[in-house]
């Protein structure tokens, strides 16, 4: 069993389960505001150079999970498709196309948002947003979309789909309890803004 699913981290997928997903046939497309758009397959994604950040992937339904997460920095796919100017926002899309959320590019470039493929040198299952997810640990976990199939580089932002339910559009963390998912659940209190520890 995945570390993840070992501490029971929730399994969040709104929009319904997926079921299996294949990293062999998974293609990442990044397009829009950029010189070079692209459509990665896994073994090209892998390829990529990678990162490592001890990061927190915290819910605003007041949970959150610490760990070591792998992949490619968001800044780094950014330098790859040269991302223009003009770029204000990056818009994740997950499989099926149903769940999509969108970044400002200011915290696109931040080190530690990823497009993410490992937590504690594991693989992440479909469960958790394997093949490859964004992991954006400044803001609200509903930012980083799972199993995403494409990246927009947009102008303008469009709310997505937890905003149009009622989140809000900056998903800026907010202070008060929160589950502690790496000490079994327990409650405990986090700072506004990244939450890098538990107070
Ligand atoms: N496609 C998709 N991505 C998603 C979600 C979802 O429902 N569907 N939930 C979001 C929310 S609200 C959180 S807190 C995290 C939870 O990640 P986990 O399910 O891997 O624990 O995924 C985010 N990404
Ligand atoms: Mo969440």
């Amino acid at each position: 069993m995945n570390k993840l699913a070992a501490m029971n981290t929730p399994i969040f997928w709104a929009e319904g389960h997926p079921g299996a997903l294949n990293r062999d046939n998974w293609k990442l497309e990044i397009k829009g505001l950029c010189d070079n758009p692209v459509t990665l397959n896994w073994n090209q994604l892998m390829e990529l150079s990678s990162t490592t950040v001890n990061a927190r992937l915290t819910s605003v339904t007041r949970w959150s999970v610490y760990g070591a997460w792998t992949g490619i920095a968001l800044s780094t796919l950014m330098n790859l498709v040269k991302m223009q100017a003009s770029c204000k926002f990056l818009r994740f899309w997950s499989v099926g196309e149903i769940y999509d959320t969108s970044i400002p590019v200011d915290i696109a470039l931040k080190e530690r948002s990823l497009a993410a493929w490992a937590f504690d040198d594991e693989f992440l299952s479909e469960d958790y947003g394997g093949p490859i997810r964004a992991l954006i640990p400044y803001l609200w976990g509903y930012k980083s979309a799972k199993s995403i199939v494409r990246i927009e580089l947009m102008g303008y932002y469009v709310p997505g789909f937890w905003e149009l339910r009622g989140y809000t559009d900056s998903a800026e963390i907010e202070a008060g309890l929160c589950r502690d998912i790496n000490d079994g659940g327990a409650l405990k209190n986090i700072p506004g803004g990244e939450v890098v520890d538990f107070i």
